[in-house]
């Protein structure tokens, strides 16, 4: 009967609100009403919403808490969220750390910061896969789930807490975009989530936030991209070039996908000194994770999901295999390498 009723549950995509309801009982134990919370975020409109759902989950057990985020906040739907939501958040560098007493961060592992290195967290709850190698206090990671937002949805239902129009907007862009409207790793609670958040949340502002997704400045770099692409079988590989930021090749890499017959999609640049390269897939048969690791896991960190996944190469790493770093070498040295990737056979 038991066990009926779990496969019934996971049938209908319910979460289990049970263990979250455990769980939510151990975050709360960590905090005091004299505590200062600083909540790190890479900005993103899931890292976003979900520190604003931290901030509601505590509000009533602790002093303070502040958002910071670390790099650049670039994307026109990150700016749109941040300004029709009034989401207030800080920059890392304007925060004085002495200040705080507790720390957190969502959407995200200490390993994917360099900042606060060895640097003992409270709480992290993330969705990406698990890294080793930190220590802190209370750790809820769910590789499987399509967003964070979702994990803290579990958590404001289990808290018996209804979110208000502007969290559940944000939370319900954050579930969209991370999933990319359920085209890639959701799961059914995932789906439960947007239910749950969709009555409560504002359809308009949400739409005007969707359609700030291109900025006037982008468009050139499509053109240049269109330019540029190679297709190889059933893939579309583009070298950007030296460019600031590498979000366009997320939108490139994104954008592309959508071409018939394509399966995957290798947008890279050089941003700083690092050669960045976004993988898409349709997640079909290849592993898009696994794709990275092979390609490049050898050089530099690579890894991520089924269908996204993200290296990053020092071009110190590269400097003796790839004469020169001109773009053209680096053009030809990854191209030759996603040749490489169906047969095994990837050169050096
Ligand atoms: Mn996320």
């Amino acid at each position: 009967m038991r066990d009926e009723r779990v496969k019934m549950r996971e049938l209908s995509g319910f979460p289990d609100l049970k263990s979250t309801r455990v769980q939510l009982n151990e975050l709360r134990e960590i905090f005091s009403s004299e505590d200062r919370l600083l909540t790190l975020i890479k900005p993103d409109p899931d890292s976003i919403a979900s520190s604003l759902a931290l901030k509601t989950l505590l509000l009533k057990s602790i002093k303070y808490a502040t958002t910071a985020y670390v790099g650049e906040i670039t994307r026109q739907e990150n700016i749109a969220l941040i300004k029709l939501l009034s989401i207030p958040m800080e920059r890392i560098e304007e925060i004085d750390l002495s200040e705080f007493n507790r720390t957190a961060i969502l959407d995200g592992q200490p390993t994917h910061f360099e900042i606060l290195e060895n640097h003992h967290f409270d709480v992290i709850i993330d969705h990406h896969p698990i890294t080793k190698g930190y220590s802190a206090s209370f750790k809820d990671i769910r590789p499987s789930y399509g967003s964070t937002s979702t994990i803290m949805t579990e958590y404001l239902n289990a808290a018996r807490i209804k979110p208000t129009t502007r969290l559940s907007t944000a939370l319900l862009y954050g579930i969209k975009t991370d999933t990319n409207n359920f085209e890639r790793d959701t799961r059914p609670e995932d789906v439960w989530a947007f239910r749950y958040l969709f009555p409560r949340a504002n359809k308009n502002v949400l739409r005007k936030i969707e359609l700030s997704e291109f900025s006037p400045e982008i468009l050139n770099y499509f053109k240049m991209a269109f330019e540029r692409m190679k297709v190889f079988k059933d893939k579309i590989f583009v070298h950007m070039g030296e460019i600031d930021n590498p979000d366009v090749c997320v939108q490139l890499a994104d954008f592309l996908l959508r071409v018939n017959n394509i399966s995957s999609t290798v947008v890279s640049s050089v941003v700083d000194d690092n050669l960045v390269i976004i993988l898409r897939s349709d997640g079909y048969r290849k592993d898009t994770g696994k794709m990275a690791s092979k390609l490049f896991g050898d050089l530099g960190n690579a890894g991520g999901h089924r269908s996204a996944a993200r290296a990053e190469i020092p071009l110190g790493n590269l400097r003796k295999r790839i004469r020169g770093l001109t773009e053209e070498a680096i053009e030809k040295w990854i191209f030759r390498r996603i040749k490489g990737y169906r047969t095994d056979q990837i050169p050096a």
